[in-house]
């Protein structure tokens, strides 16, 4: 880090907001070097943001998620102890297996109103669902892959242990902790696997192939958040960016509700298979960008009006429906200003006041969505049944309850 560091000065340890930022910090620079794209999307969404002033222009210029994906507990365990020394805990459960994507999700987030106004960085995390892949021989092919492979340096590994120890970072390690860190989520142009195996495990599901295939869980997107991704995709089809062609999330309104969400299909690039010489390459197609709008979170009714409507939306688009005119249509139901979403108690407001509690999560439609137009659909027949315990099993931690820390923050 180039400025000197705060410090709780009683303890010697680093606070975590500070941490966090700085680490979110070194990740965007080095996803901006792995992946240009995503830089010329950080200068487009600063521009549709210039107008934005006062603490909303502090959080916009400091906040984006990430995504990663990991493919076992023991992984998962580690990264949550990780995000946990950044001040970040494991919010909320994403069961993506009911949408055919084997993995469930949670994300890892500050959630005190003073720690998201520093720095609200997030990270959407997956958890590979090896059970889903249903030939037996690639499971095991892959699990013993998987469990071989190790995803955090010795040097963060103790650095973790002395976290566990003392409470805390000691702020003389953190600039030692962040590039470390930093190591887990790079991109690795050396595949782990020979080019028959990547082929059979993609065919199973394209996700399965991109958390078993390599040396890590290179983050796969970051996402800065717009105040107009209407104005945003615009720009990205203006710059030949190839967006996807769906908004993720509600339609567009004068008062935003939950996310909005859009990205550039990700890109092909070059990897080399065990086996191959360096004239002999293969490609994966993993990693892209994407922007988002945030707006109110909604209480459960208004939630569940929400999904209600979306559902409506997805059958009739099913059905053939302009997604557009059938959008505008049946979200017209969804009452469009303070005063009626007030009353009718559909979203979360600061205590006495009327202005709305900004949602700090995930869309399990909308990141579904996401995987799919990243990844294709894949050809996996059987649903499984996900369940939020398993995870918690896994996590070694329960999962925070969202709308919980949405009231809790509405009645302070
Ligand atoms: C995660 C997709 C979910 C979002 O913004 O909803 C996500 C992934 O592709 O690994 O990031
Ligand atoms: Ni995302």
């Amino acid at each position: 880090m180039n400025h000197p560091t705060p410090t709780n000065r009683s303890s010697g340890l680093i606070d975590p907001n500070i941490l966090r930022t700085a680490f979110s910090r070194a990740l965007s620079d080095m996803y901006r070097r792995e992946v240009p794209l995503y830089g010329t999307l950080l200068e487009l969404v600063a521009e549709t943001n210039r107008t934005a002033s006062g603490d909303v222009a502090h959080r916009l210029e400091v906040e984006r998620h990430g995504a990663i994906r990991v493919g076992t507990a023991s992984e998962l365990v580690g990264v949550r102890r990780l995000f946990s020394a950044m001040g970040m805990q494991p919010v909320g459960y994403y069961d993506l297996a009911a949408a055919g994507v084997p993995v469930h999700s949670t994300a890892f987030r500050p959630t005190d109103a003073a720690a998201l106004a520093i720095n609200p960085f997030r990270v959407f995390t997956s958890l590979l669902r090896l059970d889903m892949v249903t030939d037996a021989a690639l499971r095991e092919e892959a699990a013993a892959i998987l469990d071989r492979r190790r995803i955090f340096t010795p040097r963060l590994l103790d650095l973790l242990a002395l976290v566990d120890r003392e409470g805390g970072l000691p702020s003389a390690h953190a600039e030692d902790f962040v590039a470390e860190a930093l190591h887990t989520f790079r991109w690795h142009e050396t595949a782990s696997v020979d080019a028959g195996l990547y082929r059979r495990l993609k065919a199973s599901h394209p996700l399965v192939a991109d958390v078993v295939c390599f040396r890590g869980p290179h983050i796969n997107h970051l996402t800065p958040r717009t105040l107009d991704i209407d104005a945003a995709q615009a720009a990205m089809h203006r710059l030949g960016m190839n967006p996807k062609p769906v908004i993720e999330g509600p339609p567009r309104r004068a008062v935003p509700i939950l996310l909005r969400q859009t990205s550039f299909q990700a890109l092909t690039e070059p990897v080399r298979f065990v086996g191959q010489g360096d004239h002999d390459r293969g490609t994966h197609t993993a990693r892209f960008g994407e922007v988002e709008q945030r707006g109110a979170a909604l209480t459960p009714a208004g939630r569940a009006l929400y999904d209600r409507l979306l559902a409506q939306l997805q059958s009739e688009v099913a059905a053939g429906a302009d997604r557009q005119e059938a959008g505008g249509r049946i979200f017209a139901e969804f009452p469009d200003d303070i005063d009626a979403m007030h009353e009718d108690g559909l979203a979360f407001f600061r205590h006495g006041t009327s202005e709305p509690i900004l949602y700090e999560d995930f869309l399990p439609v909308s990141a579904a969505g996401i995987f799919q137009s990243n990844l294709g659909p894949g050809t996996r027949e059987t649903l499984a049944v996900s369940s939020r315990q398993a995870f918690e099993t896994e996590l070694q931690s329960p999962t925070l309850d969202e709308t919980a820390l949405y009231a809790a923050a509405a009645a302070e």
